[in-house]
């Protein structure tokens, strides 16, 4: 590690204090130097509480410059919010590399595993406003920065691999298409509306992005739970000036989940928090999330290799075809400190890279490489963002650029260009040898044209794998998002358009989507005769990419997961103990889920501490439920609706139900079928309460088995199109 990186990993908290920051704000307000209020000049501040006025009861005095600098300071406090990607949550922490990837790029913080680099990341969603709910179904953001040694990396990608578009050309119209409408701003944070699909339906190059965004992978559990993609192919450079071509992966060490569709838009009205809460907990109580970086390196000459074009960002590389190499992870390790300064002040640019890194000519990145930089120049209020506290390299940063808003270096001295000679009498040179940034020399020659490479005329060919990739759960969801964004649509138009494409990608996808919207049957020919419809089949070598399904992903670990215990007076708290011993062993955290806050008494008149209501904590909170025993307890919450309705949504929603003793009978009025030997998947039932199994072999077991159906996130193969929950 070097010097500087590790003053630079010093000089941050210790990972996993959440309390520091506040211990350092408590230390200040409770010794007897109690910071005192002052102006912005450091005018101590008499009476915060009362304007200055012509008597008491007299007008406000226009005198009062401490009244009028906190208001003019309050009237200026919000700046424009990203254009895209709004909304979003942030949080520190640090890259290490596993071994030196010397033989492929010369990126220094790429060498050393002694190395641990600074990183922070934020995630977001694309389409909503700042104050959006998180669960809604969109692309997720995922842009990390790393500060190294040779200046900041950014890796400004998203949880989907590709992209709707294949030119940055095309960008402003897709994002208007998909923000709310113009004329009446309306809807907020949904794709679901007539302009996204008019534009998509008639944008046939964005039909295997639309894949990925009907799928689960648009509705996260968490931002911990998904993976990440740099998208456009990149280059690694090393030493010698040899140049592989590369895509960047994140893989979760929790695995890729998603949420239900209907618990996703629930969420978003309980709890429109839910993802920035999930990440600020975890990192609070000092689970740390986890990704490894992966790679897929191409060979220069092997850049046409694959039947599709490299340079396209609606086509991925299937990692059967070119295997992801993980070569390095990344521990995110502390919430930040002021949501302004940092996640909302934070710079990205794609073009923030490193020696060793470079760009590929995909016409969507590098439209990119112009946008970002003019984004922050409006939206954080002049040239100088760079130097905010998140934005600043931790490497020196030396040039000639001067001046200009909120400036907060003070450069000295009589010279401000170059070449220059006045500072010692000797000329002053860049070295224009090998140093620093060198471009890869890639030979270009060409005429110059305003078109699209016939290598990027093929439009379905990776829809239909990905499709193909999917498990029968995960079709049926991607069937019920097309089937619902598209019926918000008013237009038949262009529902029968997108259907009509769909049959592209597969013929039976496309009738049962078209079957309940009220539409024609699919017509693969019409979708054909229309403009911008290119179907120039390239050969992939593969029909099916399991590593597209996000099943079975994840080492089935519980931890973080959240399981709700719902009881009332009269429960058998006895029956419950080793059951959630075992839970929280596993690294689960239960909640005790009541009628009311306070305790309930249990049948042996013990006091069980309720954490919440089902009003304030609804079962769309949990991961899974669990109904203890007791007669009187369940014969209580057999008659309480919202009781019943949670179990019932949470089977509805194929989450893990654990139901010990009487509480079988809830399931069993509940129409879930509780026989112990054949019960629904991911339903445990123990028909005896444990403490009469008189074995605590039979407890745990039982936990056991609970968390392993936890493990395994959500049941999907659950029938429950009939529950009505
Ligand atoms: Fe972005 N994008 N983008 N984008 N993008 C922005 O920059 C843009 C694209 C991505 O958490 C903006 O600072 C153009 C692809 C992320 O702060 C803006 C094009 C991918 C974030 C912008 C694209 C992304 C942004 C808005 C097509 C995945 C959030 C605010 C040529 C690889 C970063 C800002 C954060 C943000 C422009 C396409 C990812 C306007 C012109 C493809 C994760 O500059």
């Amino acid at each position: 590690m070097t010097q500087q990186n590790k003053a630079a990993a010093g000089r941050r908290p210790k990972a996993g204090d959440p309390s520091q920051a506040k211990q350092e704000q408590l230390a200040a307000f409770t010794s007897d130097n109690i910071p005192q209020l002052t102006t912005n000049q450091g005018l101590q501040i008499p009476d915060n509480h009362n304007s200055l006025k012509a008597g008491v009861r007299g007008p406000t005095l226009l005198e009062d410059f401490i009244l009028r600098e906190k208001i003019t300071h309050f009237d200026h406090e919000r700046i424009p919010e990203r254009v895209v990607h709004a909304r979003g949550a942030a949080a520190h922490g640090y890259f290490e590399v596993y071994k030196s990837m010397s033989q492929f790029t010369a990126a220094e913080f790429l060498q050393d595993p002694a190395v641990k680099t600074p990183v922070f990341v934020r995630f977001s969603t694309v389409a909503g406003s700042r104050g959006s709910a998180d669960t809604v179904r969109d692309v997720r953001g995922f842009a990390v920065k790393f500060y190294t040694q040779q200046g900041n990396y950014d890796l400004v990608g998203n949880n989907i691999p590709v992209f709707f578009i294949q030119d940055a050309m095309k960008f402003p119209d897709l994002i208007h298409a998909v923000k709310a409408e113009p004329h009446n701003e309306i809807p907020q944070a949904a794709s679901a509306h007539d302009s996204f699909w008019d534009f998509a339906s008639l944008m046939p190059e964005s039909t295997h992005m639309l894949m990925w965004a009907m799928s689960d992978r648009a509705i996260p559990r968490s931002l911990r739970m998904m993976e990440g993609f740099g998208v456009h192919t990149f280059r690694f450079v090393n030493a010698r000036g040899e140049s592989h071509f590369v895509k960047f992966h994140w893989k979760p060490k929790l695995g890729i989940h998603g949420l239900a569709w209907d618990e996703a838009q629930k969420i978003a009205g309980k709890d429109p928090d839910f993802h920035r809460r999930d990440l600020w907990e975890s990192i609070e109580n000092g689970n740390f999330p986890e990704w490894e970086l992966g790679v897929q390196m191409i060979p220069q000459d092997k850049e046409h290799a694959f039947g599709f074009d490299l340079l396209d960002p609606t086509k991925l590389v299937p990692e059967e075809m070119v295997p992801v190499q993980r070569i390095g992870r990344m521990v995110l390790n502390r919430n930040p400190d002021n949501f302004f300064a940092e996640t909302e002040q934070v710079a990205f640019h794609p073009g923030h890279v490193v020696p060793g890194i470079d760009f590929s000519n995909d016409p969507l990145l590098q439209g990119r490489l112009f946008s970002y930089t003019d984004t922050q120049i409006s939206r954080l209020g002049g040239a100088n963002f760079h130097e905010l506290p998140i934005n600043k390299a931790v490497c020196p940063v030396h040039n000639f650029q001067r001046d200009g808003m909120h400036r907060q270096t003070i450069a000295r001295g009589q010279v401000a260009y170059e070449p220059h000679s006045l500072i010692d009498g000797k000329e002053f040179r860049i070295d224009g040898g090998s140093a620093g940034f060198q471009s890869f020399p890639e030979e270009i020659d060409p005429p110059k044209v305003r078109r699209r490479s016939p290598s990027f005329d093929d439009h379905f060919t990776q829809a239909r794998l990905f499709f193909n990739s999917q498990s029968v759960a995960e079709k049926e969801h991607i069937v019920a998002a097309f089937r619902f964004e598209l019926s918000k649509v008013d237009t038949p138009g262009v529902r029968q358009r997108m259907v009509d494409n769909l049959a592209h990608v597969d013929e039976k996808l496309a009738r049962r989507v078209a079957e309940v919207l009220g539409i024609n049957a699919p017509d693969a020919k019409a979708a054909a005769g229309r403009p911008g419809y290119r179907d120039h089949r390239m050969t992939m070598p593969i029909d099916e990419s399991p590593a597209l399904s996000m099943q079975d992903t994840g080492d089935g670990s519980v931890k973080t997961r959240k399981v709700a215990i719902v009881v009332a007076d009269g429960i058998d708290s006895a029956s419950l103990k080793a059951v959630r011993e075992g839970i929280e062993q596993a690294g689960a955290k239960c909640m005790v889920i009541g009628p009311r806050l306070g305790t309930v008494a249990s049948a042996s008149k013990r006091q069980v501490d309720v954490d919440g209501t089902f009003a304030n904590m609804p079962s769309i909170m949990f991961d899974a439920v669990l109904v203890p025993a007791g007669a009187a307890g369940v014969a209580t919450l057999q008659a309480n609706g919202d009781a019943l309705h949670f179990v019932l949504e949470a089977y509805k929603h194929c989450k893990a139900i654990c139901a010990i003793g009487e509480g079988v009978q809830m399931l069993s009025s509940l129409g879930i079928g509780s026989d112990p030997k054949a019960a629904p998947p991911g339903v445990v039932v123990a028909a005896t309460p444990v403490t009469n199994l008189g074995d605590a072999t039979a407890a745990l077991q039982i936990a056991q088995d609970f968390v392993a159906a936890i493990g395994k996130h959500r049941h999907w193969e659950r029938a429950v199109d009939g529950v009505p929950a």
